[in-house]
């Protein structure tokens, strides 16, 4: 290389050294397109074939019966190898194919190779098969806008994050007229076989898909993705079929590393509160996972909040032969205390710091909010019904939309809405701050669903939490603990008798390790009335240092940091878990392709064992479709799995909550899971709630008394 000093910028970034150092390839992108995952045992096999397995049953809803009716008869299917069908089904199975593959919805990590996975057997089967990618998500399908993926291409994202290779889009096929033109374009395509990689609403897509399409022969196939873990399926007596959608391990992953480095920040400078929203729009599984990875101090579980039944409030009603049914599920001022409960607890034994964790839907689990959002749903349903126009549109401003909803108070009968929301509700909602009504006021996303993405979630809880800390300042009952091994090391540097002042400063002298500064001593001027009405200082005498100093660490400073933990563990790079598990996902989908199957979704069994255990299976997705209220109207859809508070995982964390709140003189209990590492054996193979789960649907009663 030429002297520093001598050479010139080109010749800088020709260099090869400077060029390898700088180029867009990296050698972990190298080692990572390069790894080639396992496949299950039968997709080893020349053919796969599939097996009905009607062990599995489903309570099927009868709108689902009269919407669905060329797929509603599906059943789990197992897929098994064959490594001599007939010759009709072997032909069959090897003739060349065109198939269009969409993703829909948020990215997740593993996606690239759910597609490399299909690729691969597909043109393994027949290099004459064609796969097109439709781009920017369902719009691409209504649009027509495709282009066919190479090999060279697939290459490029296999074992990437993101969905960079076609895009995504959450634009749903919701009407005639899309519905139609997505019809088009695949007969267009002359596809035999769409398939749509999507979270729950794009697998009830897929379900209308495969029957729209059904007699054009037109195969349709879903593969449940989304970070969120939220597809969850179990057949009716509860056996599982799908643990887990992919992208979940990476997105909790890589929160968890996140997490855990903040964990190790706030215990070395011993000043914030770090309050990490971590994603997961209704369900709180990626918030339960990140606490079993990370061990935080407090983790909020929306489904828990809503579980909550405050039995004092029920029995003094009951006293007065009424029933309190605010009694039941938390409210957002409660929910504030049991937050500033955990902050005072930690505090008093010296630790005014730590972690804590809130799902981005908690809100919906709060009482009050989910009364809101409810109304919210069918006003602005009504509204877009009666005007024939948006709400959102009409009514672009937060005052526009608060004098519209006054005007419903007053009884606007036009507005059918107007017995929805009453004065009472106007006045709850009149109390909350305007950043707050306006996040609750947003506008739904192309699926109905309200965004809390978009709300300041974090702040709305802080706020409250800022507010009741001051009060208990006030009443003496937030204070920091101090240590009296250093209370005494201070006082007898300045040549104080720890013994003289102890018990009157102190309400647990010698009762424990961390001492608390006595409730009535609020402030510098009531420390030195008690000083001067125990004798231990004169009227003119000032506040001697030692003890100045002992009241300025006793009086805590509540400051935090905020964090959003979302698009950045969507946009990771898979784990290897998640790379092993979408590619089998892809090779699946083909397999179904390849026998026939429509109106399914791609699933393996098992996923909490060793990989030889995982099977490969069809899971029928008409059969688990139920009604739903969306926009303010019924619609048939997948159900969404949320937080089961009787699963092992939570209950597991749920007994170490108090372990890991540590409000204990001892070390915290941080767990560090590490980066998310692509080689190498010590990384973490699969999300520990899915190992938790596996124990047994729920815990018996016998360890539930063990274990409280
Ligand atoms: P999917 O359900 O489509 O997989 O998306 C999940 C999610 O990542 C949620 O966790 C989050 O609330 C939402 O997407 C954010 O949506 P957007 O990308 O539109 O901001």
């Amino acid at each position: 290389m030429p002297e520093s000093s001598t050479i010139g910028l080109n010749q800088l970034l020709d260099h090869p050294a400077v060029a390898d150092a700088v180029a867009d390839v990296n050698m972990e992108l190298k080692e990572r397109v390069a790894y080639q995952p396992p496949v299950c045992e039968v997709f080893n096999n020349p053919f796969t074939c599939l097996v009905p397995d009607t062990t599995y049953q489903f309570e099927i809803d009868k709108d689902a019966h009269r919407q669905l009716s060329h797929i509603i008869d599906n059943t789990v299917q197992r897929i098994e190898g064959s490594r001599n069908p007939d010759e009709s089904a072997g032909a069959n199975y090897r003739r060349a194919r065109n198939i269009g593959i969409v993703f829909s919805g948020g990215p997740s990590p593993g996606g690239h190779n759910v597609i490399a996975g299909l690729f691969d057997a597909a043109k393994q089967v027949n290099p004459d098969t064609r796969i097109f990618g439709f781009l920017m998500g369902p719009d691409g399908i209504i649009d027509g806008d495709y282009m066919e993926l190479t090999r060279d291409l697939v290459d490029r994202y296999r074992n990437v994050g993101g969905f960079t290779m076609i895009k995504t889009g959450r634009t749903k096929i919701d009407n005639e007229k899309k519905m139609s033109l997505s019809r088009e374009t695949c007969k267009q395509l002359s596809l035999d076989a769409l398939v749509v990689v999507g979270g729950d609403d794009s697998n009830t897509n897929a379900a209308f898909l495969a029957q729209e399409m059904f007699e054009d022969g037109i195969q349709v196939i879903g593969v449940p993705k989304t970070i969120d873990g939220d597809i969850q399926v179990r057949d009716a007596r509860g056996r599982v079929l799908c643990a887990m959608s992919f992208g979940f391990h990476t997105a909790a992953r890589s929160f968890s590393q996140a997490i855990a480095n903040l964990c190790t920040d706030a215990s070395s400078d011993v000043k914030y509160w770090h309050v990490c929203k971590v994603m997961g729009r209704v369900a709180s599984h990626l918030a339960l996972e990140v606490a079993l990875q990370t061990h935080a101090n407090m983790t909020l579980i929306g489904e828990d909040l809503s579980d909550y039944v405050d039995y004092a409030r029920l029995e003094k009603a009951e006293k007065e032969g009424v029933v309190d049914y605010t009694a039941y599920g938390m409210t957002l001022r409660h929910l504030s205390r049991v937050i500033c409960d955990a902050i005072m607890d930690r505090a008093a034994v010296g630790k005014n710091y730590g972690v804590l964790v809130v799902p981005e839907g908690v809100l919906e689990f709060i009482n009050e909010i989910q009364t809101f959002i409810i109304k919210f749903n069918t006003i602005i349903g009504n509204y877009n019904k009666v005007h024939d126009r948006d709400f959102h549109t009409a009514l672009p401003t937060l005052d526009d939309k608060l004098e519209y909803l006054r005007r419903l108070v007053r009884g606007i009968r036009r507005d059918v809405s107007y017995n929805v929301w009453n004065a009472r509700d106007d006045e709850l909602f009149n109390d909350i701050p305007a950043f707050f009504q306006e996040g609750l006021l947003t506008e739904r996303d192309s699926h109905g669903n309200f965004q809390f993405s978009q709300v300041k979630t974090e702040k709305v809880l802080l706020d409250l939490v800022k507010d009741y800390l001051g009060i208990l300042k006030e009443k003496g009952r937030y204070k920091i603990g101090i240590e009296d091994g250093q209370f005494a090391k201070t006082l007898q540097k300045g040549g104080l008798e720890p013994d003289l002042y102890g018990p009157v400063l102190f309400d647990n002298w010698q009762q424990a390790r961390y001492l608390m500064i006595k409730k009535n001593i609020i402030s510098k001027k009531t420390l030195k009335t008690v000083l001067v009405n125990t004798g231990l200082l004169g009227d003119d005498d000032p506040i001697p240092a030692p003890i100045d100093k002992i009241y300025d660490q006793s009086v805590p400073k509540f400051k935090t940091q905020t964090h959003f933990y979302g698009y950045d563990g969507r946009g990771s790079d898979p784990t290897r878990f998640d790379c092993i598990y979408t590619y089998n996902l892809g090779q699946t989908v083909f397999s179904l392709i390849a026998n026939g199957a429509t109106g399914q979704m791609a699933a393996i069994l098992n996923l909490e064992q060793d990989f030889s255990g995982w099977r490969p299976i069809g899971i029928p997705i008409a059969p688990l479709m139920h009604i739903e209220e969306r926009k303010g109207k019924l619609e048939l859809v997948l159900e969404k799995s949320i937080v089961d508070v009787n699963s092992p995982a939570f209950r597991v964390v749920e007994a170490l909550r108090d372990r890991w709140l540590a409000a204990t003189p001892e070390e915290d209990h941080y767990r560090h899971p590490g980066p998310i590492r692509f080689a190498g054996n010590s990384e973490e193979n699969r999300p520990i709630t899915l190992l938790l789960n596996a124990m047994g649907g729920h815990l018996s009663t016998q360890e539930e008394n063990t274990a409280g």
